[in-house]
């Protein structure tokens, strides 16, 4: 029988390494959306995280045939009434790079003091079938905001992403301990029976997908 494959519906590549990382234990192809030339970016624009991956992932499955796997996902800070939120990735608007994003996101924290500088990450994994069904799952990793950079790990906002036990920021964490305990390996590892039952459901009945690049 053919290997199973789903397809990571993600145009962010620290994201898509992650995936494939956290979904290394399933002896599952992980594809990406690139690997389909002419692939939709849809618009998110629901008002949670839910409703943004569920969107990404129901798109990427009825385009490809294939079992598809969304995240979305972003930093929830106390201090700025959960902004960046579903806006991290437009955070400061679309022409700043990812270090422009959080040295904006520093700039507005200069006057919150420590004690009040408590933030999340949040990630919902959206797992669809070309017939349109959805089911997802939810990760949150509690932290702080960082006074000034710190690692050159991950991606995003990892640098000033502070976790206070470890005294360190997840750009300073190697990759095996940030997957240990991100909000990303908590959605998956909920998402994960959603996977495999999409799988086992969809390799029934599924006809041959779409060509992969
Ligand atoms: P896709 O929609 O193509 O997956 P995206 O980057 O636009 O890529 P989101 O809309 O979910 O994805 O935005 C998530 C943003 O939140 C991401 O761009 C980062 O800035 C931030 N983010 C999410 N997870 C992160 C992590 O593990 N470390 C650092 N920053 C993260």
């Amino acid at each position: 029988m053919a290997r199973l494959q789903l397809v990571a519906a993600t145009r962010n590549p620290g994201k898509l390494a992650e995936i494939r990382g956290l979904l290394s234990r399933l002896d599952v192809t992980v594809r990406a959306l690139d690997d389909y030339p002419g692939a939709p970016e849809p618009e998110e624009t629901g008002a949670t995280f839910r409703e943004n991956a569920v969107i990404k992932a129901v798109a990427a499955a009825s385009f490809t045939g294939e079992v598809a796997v969304a995240d979305d996902s972003g930093l929830v800070v106390d201090a700025l009434g959960g902004a960046p939120g579903v806006m991290s990735a437009r955070y400061g608007g679309s022409g700043l790079s990812d270090q422009g994003r959080y040295e904006r996101l520093l700039a507005e924290m200069e006057r919150v003091p420590d004690a009040e500088r408590t933030a999340r990450f949040a990630c919902v994994v959206a797992v669809a079938l070309p017939d349109g069904s959805v089911s997802s799952a939810e990760g949150v990793v509690e932290g702080a905001i960082a006074r000034a950079p710190r690692g050159t790990g991950g991606f995003g906002y990892d640098p000033v992403f502070f976790i206070p036990e470890l005294g360190m920021t997840f750009g300073e964490l190697p990759p095996a301990t940030k997957n240990s305990m991100s909000h990303r390996a908590r959605a998956l590892a909920g998402a994960e029976p959603l996977i495999l039952e999409a799988l086992s459901r969809w390799s029934a009945r599924r006809k041959p997908g779409r060509e992969v690049r």
